[in-house]
């Protein structure tokens, strides 16, 4: 029996002895042909005329992130539909140059997914385009999307969209190190834990517990996520209190960026999200020559974002990289898998490839050449590691997908090849879900998960014709 059947056996056996709400383990099995049928069928499932849905019941509209590493995987297999994806969110891109991180389906009846577009009201702000759309933004990891789209599948057609596309990410890099540099010290600050992806992350824990909220506020709205997904698998309703809370900060001064130091309560230095914009100059500066612009000053920015990333985020005595609290000037100490992501940036100096690739190798994360458990969102040894709860311990394909990519970008091919293993092992063993359990790999959150499918596609691509992380 190959090594791949019989973890896949171990991994559903394991998880048919009791998940019961906790988790489906119902997969497809392992042979690469029926994963890659099922990975095509869910991003048609879930295309909506110019993009697709994350999921059709959890997040029925256009996110942003989402859209990009979509992207990635329809580039393999309808590259047309991977331009439009992109092309359809930065339609939606607002004057300022921020990249909305929800773009709402006018289609879709009031009540489809909350907070809606009459709660984020972005037709009263200026700046905003026609579509309805958030107030707030998510990683950067459109422009790495678009270039290793254009890599994947080069035509005239694509390198069209990406002409049509360069300015747009231009603008959207240049509203992350202007208006959003609020600290000043050449990084992108978050001002919700939304703008990170990873929503409910402990990372995020000390900062919110500073937003002043009411949970009676709750009272007025009606969560729809709780009614898709397990109340006791998504954040709380004083979480919610308190994203709201944020949001309405945010709404009330017009979404404008000018003064947020003094008056907003959650400003965050990312270290995921400012690899991605790192990654993104990177990418730029791949994609300018084919849009008749200049690579040179893309370069620049991406040493200069490194050289912040590890001067303002990282911490030798952990040996990783850290949030930092911009209201308290202090970085955050829970361990979580945002520390890892500056591993994509080519240019990170040696000592903190060094220490970051021992971090994911501990038993916090366990990334091994071969894995006896999937990649964890956060420090599985930590007291409160919760391998239900979204982003505080369950393991996420797109996370896997962007440290696989940074240790392919450092040469750990062993470690990424063991990580791309576990990947394709969770889906084999319970399908395309939004999230697995950490420890048994069942599947966890909506079944049917636009980037699950679309990565998966990526890395079965990977395996019949190695890419590396150029
Ligand atoms: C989750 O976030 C949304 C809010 O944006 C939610 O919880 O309702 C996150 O996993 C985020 O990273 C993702 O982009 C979004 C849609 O898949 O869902």
């Amino acid at each position: 029996m190959s090594e791949r059947s019989e973890r896949t056996i171990r991994h559903s056996s394991v998880a048919s002895r009791g998940v019961g709400v906790t988790g489906s383990t119902e997969g497809p099995g392992g042979s690469p042909e029926r994963l890659h049928r099922l990975a095509v069928a869910t991003l048609d499932g879930n295309w909506e005329h110019d993009h697709t849905v994350p999921s059709r019941t959890l997040y029925p509209h256009q996110w942003s992130w989402d859209s990009a590493f979509i992207a990635i995987g329809l580039a393999h297999v309808r590259p047309e539909r991977a331009w439009r994806e992109l092309e359809s969110l930065f339609h939606a891109q607002w004057t300022d140059g921020r990249v909305p991180h929800i773009v709402f389906n006018p289609r879709l009846p009031v009540g489809a997914y909350f907070p809606g577009p009459e709660f984020w009201g972005s037709a009263g702000a200026e700046g905003a385009p026609a579509a309805a759309t958030s107030g707030i933004i998510q990683p950067p990891v459109h422009a790495l999307a678009a270039w290793l789209a254009y890599r994947r599948a080069p035509s005239d057609a694509a390198r069209a969209a990406l002409r049509r596309l360069y300015p747009r990410l231009v603008a959207q890099q240049h509203y992350l190190g202007t208006r959003r540099d609020v600290g000043g010290g050449g990084l992108a600050c978050i001002v919700h834990p939304w703008e990170s992806g990873l929503d409910n992350s402990p990372a995020w824990d000390t900062p919110m517990a500073a937003v002043a909220a009411d949970v009676a506020v709750m009272r007025a709205y009606r969560r729809h996520d709780t009614t898709h997904a397990h109340a006791a698998h998504r954040p709380t309703d004083l979480d919610y209190a308190r994203y709201v809370a944020i949001v309405a900060s945010y709404r009330e001064d017009g979404y404008r960026d000018g003064g947020l130091a003094g008056r907003h309560p959650f400003l965050v230095e990312c270290p995921l999200f400012n690899a991605a914009s790192g990654a993104a100059e990177h990418a730029l500066a791949r994609i300018a020559p084919l849009a008749g612009a200049d690579p040179g000053p893309h370069r620049e920015r991406a040493a200069r974002i490194t050289e912040a990333l590890v001067r303002r985020l990282y911490d030798p005595a952990a040996g990783t990289f850290q949030p930092r609290d911009l209201r308290t000037g202090r970085l955050v100490p829970a361990r979580t898998v945002l520390g890892l992501a500056p591993l994509i940036l080519p240019d990170l100096p040696a000592r903190q490839i060094e220490t970051v690739v021992a971090e994911a190798r501990s038993a916090r994360f366990g990334v091994a050449p071969r894995m006896d458990r999937p990649l964890p969102s956060y420090d599985r040894t930590a007291p409160d590691f919760e391998p239900l709860r979204y982003w505080r311990g369950p393991s996420w394909m797109n996370i896997n997908w962007l440290i696989r990519r940074g240790l392919l970008t450092h040469g750990r091919d062993a470690l990424a090849a063991g990580l791309g293993r576990s990947m394709v092992e969770l889906v084999a063993t319970a399908g395309c879900h939004e999230y697995f359990h950490p420890d048994t790999g069942a599947g966890l959150g909506s079944p049917a998960f636009g980037w699950t499918a679309a990565l998966l596609l990526d890395l079965l691509a990977d395996a019949r014709e190695p890419a590396g992380a150029g």
